[in-house]
């Protein structure tokens, strides 16, 4: 396959108003057929045959919009809006070098407020990344993307081909979702307390006025001014022992991934979050205490894919 710098002016509607950078990273490239987002996706269809069967024209969508045509497979236009190789943001990431997908990266500064930008807020509503958009439509939620990218793009599998191996790689990315980044997102938050308090007073009400989303709202009211109580924090710490414990438990088993030989989206999810861990919880999570997480963090950073994350940071 032929790859293509990003062209600018292929890129979103709504991010031509500005919202992100498109960085001219080596893995940050358009798809090879070079059309603009939306076009691709009914290219081998005449018109006259995409008019009689796209959902644009509320007929048979599944007809025209079929996930697996083969010429549909491993290519259209991607652009992946996000904060860099941390948290959330990097499960999509890595996804997408692991399985060798070109597309456009939109690095957005959260310093900046970048995310809050009205081009922005057109794609992801609530002001929040990760956010891939594929010829044009958007797919949110971080482990919702990754799914997406293997339903779509099938070469270089990172889902088991089992199907109860599958359900089980779900349960430990559901786990990430539902109660490890919660409790992290308590102690990364608070890390960011000392930047948020001095933010102008006027202008932090102005922001949090314009954040839509709840959680996200309540989160920078209390990291703007007194950060999270130490009660929370210990909470926060006793969850965050509680996840060290179990993915410690699941690697002791001797074998080199979450799942076992297989390399797989739970391995991605949770790289997405345990790097800091032993920096966060050095009592609990070290070479003596967690031998087997601190052996898996030492062989995904062998990944080469791993590696490439690197050329992501802002
Ligand atoms: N469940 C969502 C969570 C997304 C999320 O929490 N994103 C954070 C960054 S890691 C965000 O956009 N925060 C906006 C803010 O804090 O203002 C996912 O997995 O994609």
């Amino acid at each position: 396959m032929v790859l293509q710098q990003v062209r600018q002016h292929h890129i979103h509607a709504a991010s031509q108003e500005g919202a992100g950078h498109a960085k001219a990273n080596p893995a940050a490239t358009a798809g090879d057929n070079g059309r603009p987002a939306g076009e691709f996706a009914h290219q081998s269809l005449s018109r006259a045959a995409c008019l009689a069967t796209c959902s644009h024209t509320k007929m048979k969508a599944a007809d025209c919009h079929k996930e697996n045509r083969p010429e549909y497979r491993g290519r259209g236009m991607l652009s992946l809006y996000h904060f860099g190789p941390v948290a959330n943001s990097l499960t999509p990431l890595l996804c997408l070098l692991e399985k060798g997908l070109a597309f456009e990266n939109r690095l957005l500064n959260s310093r900046n407020w970048e995310h809050h930008d009205p081009a922005f807020r057109k794609i992801s509503p609530e002001g929040m990344v990760p956010v891939l958009v594929h010829d044009g439509r958007v797919v949110r939620e971080s482990t919702v993307i990754n799914e997406y990218l293997e339903d779509v793009f099938t070469d270089n599998p990172l889902r088991p081909a089992d199907m109860w191996e599958r359900a089980e790689m779900r349960v430990w990315t559901k786990y990430v979702d539902e109660y490890f980044c919660p409790a992290l997102t308590v102690l990364g938050a608070h890390g960011a307390t000392p930047f948020a308090s001095k933010i102008d007073k006027a202008e932090m009400a102005q922001r949090l006025a314009n954040m839509p989303n709840a959680e996200v709202r309540a989160k920078w009211e209390k990291v703007s001014s007194t950060g999270f109580s130490e009660a929370e924090l210990e909470d926060a710490r006793r969850r965050l022992g509680n996840v060290a414990y179990k993915l410690e438990g699941q690697l002791a088993h001797g074998q080199d991934w979450l799942l076992g030989e297989q390399y797989t989206l739970a391995d991605i999810k949770w790289y997405s979050m345990v790097p800091g861990l032993p920096r966060m919880m050095p009592a609990i999570c070290n070479p003596e205490a967690t031998p087997a997480i601190m052996a898996w963090l030492e062989r995904m950073v062998g990944r080469e894919a791993v590696r490439q994350l690197e050329g992501f940071h802002p």
